[in-house]
């Protein structure tokens, strides 16, 4: 994990570069696109796009990092240093080893769809994860098109449930363009990943909300050199009217086992007007007798599905 340290050598002349140096320039802030592993594409306030090399001792920089860039004596482009991060998305990868994804995100847009069918569990953990994280939820409803009759009423039972919670519940459909308005506006100044299954439509909310996608991806394609391929890395998108879209291809799901959360109850947010209230102070509501919690949930003030989510990331944690 801990990267390897420079040496004084190394340090001094890094900081002669700094200093005296006549060809060397001024640093510039960045905003990294995407990173392909081999060099990564960063955007400066004038709009322009430029593939750079990364100092060797620094850690992985993602799309949406701020990064210092700097020109070395034979004219490479170089990210030397890595502000801090505000958010980061990451996700288990090879071995379980957690992976950086996409930085300094505001929110998380959560997508559900009755066509393949509307996964609850993934939408409850997305919402711990955001709650852990600091992040804002937006949980939409993709596929509105297909919803009517015995359906519409079960969607909007959950619309209720979720909205009585404090989460903003959108639907749309990429079809008849119902609620892409409304989409634009909560992202609006925001930078935003969306999450959700295979299928639900995230790529095509994505072209919705950005007309000239396809324009940038060839432009990235074009300035690493790399092929189309690299679209798989998370890529930054800016959005029309301000702010910037994440599209983080490879998030589907969160395992939030792998992330080892204390106390998920905390993260429940229906949970938190009872937290306190239990007979015993460390009761994790699984069993325990004079459960605040599970009251909540035999009077039906709390969802049994949320419930029962909440005890299999317990069980799936513990
Ligand atoms: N009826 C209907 N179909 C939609 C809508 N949005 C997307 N689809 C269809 O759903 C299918 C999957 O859409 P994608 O945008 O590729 O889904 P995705 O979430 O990006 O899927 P992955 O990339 O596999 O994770 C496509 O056939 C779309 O045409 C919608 O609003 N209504
Ligand atoms: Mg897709
Ligand atoms: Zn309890």
């Amino acid at each position: 994990m801990s990267k390897r340290k420079l040496t004084n050598q190394q340090q001094q002349r890094i900081e002669q570069r700094r200093e005296g140096d006549s060809h060397h320039q001024e640093a510039r802030l960045g905003l990294v696109v995407m990173n392909s592993g081999k060099k990564a594409v960063v955007c400066f306030n004038n709009g322009q796009l430029q593939s750079c090399h990364q100092r060797a001792n620094l850690a992985n920089v993602v799309a949406g990092d701020q990064v210092m860039v700097w020109q070395d004596e034979t004219g490479n482009t170089v990210i030397e240093s890595l502000l801090p991060r505000k958010s980061l998305l990451s996700r288990p990868g090879f071995r379980g080893v957690i992976k950086p994804v996409a930085a300094n995100i505001d929110q998380l847009l959560v997508v559900i769809a009755p066509a393949p069918g509307i996964d609850l569990d993934l939408l409850d953990r997305s919402l711990c994860y955001c709650e852990w994280q600091g992040l804002e939820a937006v949980i939409i409803l993709n596929k509105a098109d297909l919803i009517s009759g015995d359906y519409r009423a079960y969607t909007d039972e959950l619309a209720k449930i979720y909205r009585d919670i404090g989460y903003v519940w959108l639907e749309t459909s990429t079809h008849n363009r119902n609620g892409l308005s409304e989409l634009q506006t909560v992202c609006n100044h925001k930078s935003s990943v969306f999450l959700g299954n295979s299928g639900v439509g995230k790529s095509s909310l994505a072209k919705a909300l950005l007309p000239e996608m396809d324009i940038r991806t060839q432009t990235l394609s074009a300035s690493t050199g790399l092929g189309q391929h690299t679209t798989n890395n998370a890529t930054l998108y800016d959005l029309p009217s301000g702010g910037v879209l994440i599209d983080a291809a490879g998030i589907r799901t969160l395992e939030l086992s792998e992330f080892s959360i204390a106390h998920p109850d905390r993260y429940w947010r229906d949970f938190r007007p009872y937290l306190g209230q239990c007979r015993f102070h460390n009761c994790t509501h699984s069993h325990e007798p004079e459960c605040a919690i599970i009251e909540a949930v035999e009077k039906e003030h709390i969802a049994l599905h949320r419930y029962q989510h909440y005890l299999r990331l317990l069980t799936t944690t513990s």
